[in-house]
């Protein structure tokens, strides 16, 4: 159409990866708009500019783990001499604000930043009308055709809702949800067993809520199964309730509020029903994919997972039609990755670059109450690709310093590094499970994709008190039975 403009690149989604490649293509004096609209959530919840690590996803998470934290050194710090009142309790009145204001100042900064490098914001949702065309319904309701030389998919994706039960959608709420809810959720039922959930059901429980969790098969699927049992162990130590081998039937809300939940054991078919305050659901993620009007552009998307499928340079089916983050096919679901991918499109695209986006040996946390690092291969994987008896895993049991005064329980600090049996022996995957995992793994992880090796990690000196030394030190197999634990 006449009244259409003409772009080098139209972003579409404002998130982690959007933002990344959008501000990186502009460097180059391309023109480049991006869109970014978020859909209220059914309980009504939406937000600024940045996507959901920003607005309901690592930012608002990591404050509240860190509040409950925080909860926990109060009670610690009483051993370690601090006169510290019995009756301490926690304002959710006052977390809340605090955690959306910090929000808030990132929704600007990245407003601020894309008017800066002369990117185009539209608060806007993007649909195809042809491979070369966009529509864009601005929030007012007015209507703007687009048409741009390349695109960039990068709409992440949302919580999950069981349709199969009745009241779930209607009554229940997200990670969408919570972290802006006025309310203390008070009494609270967190559905599913994705580190979503977890890590989730383990700040409700340290900020002071009596939360359960119900999930119907393994903790963290596709983690590590031993560290993530270990992880899960230390939640129900540590007062997060678990509903084993539960599934929800249906959930109701009385007048005065209260949801009433009804689920079954999915072995013995016996049911079961209590009142909760909230219900949380965190049963994973679809791509926001079903608005977008991909056939017209000739973007095929995964049959199942209605997920983008992208080939290693991130292209779609249609050679300038290209998907990062989230929203794309077996890719790990990450900030980080979706901001290196988006940068590094966007330096091939117009910065003349051939550097592809290496999505092997990804770091990553969960920040459950004890928390959990990795990076590479899980034992299971390993053994899948390598067979059990090329592989060698040396591993710890480890009580950290700060546990021993306080009398903390350390059952569940652990570690261990897969590595293979032949030669220097490589490490190919690297987990802990103690205080501060991800500052503790991200280090490690840049030693991993030099090529480190089970002897290069046991000559490295340690440094002293700390839980990361230990890593350096493991010096017992699993092969040979003996006990790991590491004393004195
Ligand atoms: P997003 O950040 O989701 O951005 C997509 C944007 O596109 C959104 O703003 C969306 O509203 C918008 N959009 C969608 N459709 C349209 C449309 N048609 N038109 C215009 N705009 C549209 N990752 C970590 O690395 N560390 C963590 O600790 C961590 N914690 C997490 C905790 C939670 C509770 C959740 C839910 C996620 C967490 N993640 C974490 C994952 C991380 O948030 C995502 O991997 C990351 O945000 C993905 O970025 P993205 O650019 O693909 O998509
Ligand atoms: P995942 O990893 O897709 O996990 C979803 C979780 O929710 C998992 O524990 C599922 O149990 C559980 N689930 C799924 N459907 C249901 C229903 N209907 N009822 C109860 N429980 C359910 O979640 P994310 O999307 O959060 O994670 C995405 C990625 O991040 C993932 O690839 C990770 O590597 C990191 P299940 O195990 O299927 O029995």
């Amino acid at each position: 159409s006449t009244n259409s403009q003409e772009y080098d690149l139209i972003v579409i989604g404002g998130g982690s990866g959007g933002l990344a490649c959008s501000n990186e293509a502009a460097k180059y004096g391309k023109k480049v708009a991006v869109l970014d609209y978020v859909s209220p959530s059914p309980q009504g919840s939406a937000w600024g500019l940045g996507g959901t690590c920003v607005n309901v996803g690592c930012i608002p998470k990591k404050l509240m783990h860190q509040a409950a934290l925080l909860g926990e050194s109060i009670k610690d710090a009483r051993h370690f001499g601090w006169n510290v009142p019995d009756n301490i309790s926690l304002s959710w009145e006052k977390l809340v604000p605090a955690v959306q204001n910090h929000i808030k100042s990132l929704n600007w900064g990245h407003r601020v930043k894309l008017h800066n490098n002369k990117v185009e914001y539209l608060n806007a949702k993007g649909s195809f009308l042809d491979p070369h065309t966009i529509k864009a319904v601005l929030q007012n309701g007015t209507e703007k055709t687009l048409r741009a030389e390349n695109f960039v998919i990068a709409v992440g994706g949302r919580p999950r809702f069981p349709f199969e039960v009745p009241g779930a959608m209607q009554y229940g709420i997200s990670s969408d949800d919570l972290f802006s809810s006025e309310k203390p959720p008070g009494k609270t039922l967190v559905i599913g067993a994705s580190y979503v959930a977890l890590e989730c059901a383990g700040f409700l429980t340290g900020l002071g809520f009596d939360t359960s969790l119900m999930m119907r098969s393994i903790p963290l699927r596709g983690f590590d199964q031993q560290m993530s049992q270990l992880v899960s162990d230390y939640m129900e130590n540590h007062g997060t309730r678990f509903l084993k081998h539960c599934v929800p039937v249906r959930v109701d809300k009385d007048d005065r509020g209260l949801l009433h939940v009804t689920w079954k054991e999915t072995e013995t078919g016996k049911s079961h029903q209590e009142t909760f305050e909230t219900v949380l659901f965190a049963i994973g993620r679809d791509p926001e994919t079903s608005q977008l009007n991909l056939e017209r552009a000739g973007v095929e998307v995964h049959q199942q997972t209605k997920k983008i499928v992208g080939n290693n340079s991130e292209q779609t089916t249609v050679p300038h039609i290209f998907a990062i983050g989230d929203v794309l096919q077996d890719r790990p679901e990450l900030t980080p990755v979706a901001i290196r991918a988006g940068k590094l499109l966007a330096d091939r695209l117009f910065g003349g670059s051939d550097i592809l986006m290496d999505y092997d040996k990804v770091p990553t946390t969960v920040f459950t109450p004890l928390e959990y690092g990795t990076v590479g291969l899980s034992e299971e994987k390993a053994i899948d690709m390598y067979g059990e008896d090329k592989i060698e895993v040396y591993h710890a049991f480890y009580i950290p310093l700060e546990f021993i005064v306080p009398g903390r329980n350390a059952e569940q600090c652990y570690m261990k590094a897969v590595c293979l049996r032949e030669g220097d022996q490589p490490v190919v995957g690297l987990h802990f499970i103690g205080p501060s995992a991800g500052e503790v793994i991200q280090g490690f992880s840049a030693a991993m994709r030099c090529g480190l090796t089970y002897e290069s990690l046991s000559s490295t000196v340690g440094i002293h008190p700390t839980c990361a030394e230990v890593v350096v030190k493991m010096h017992i197999t699993k092969r040979s039975g003996l006990d790991p634990t590491v004393t004195g």
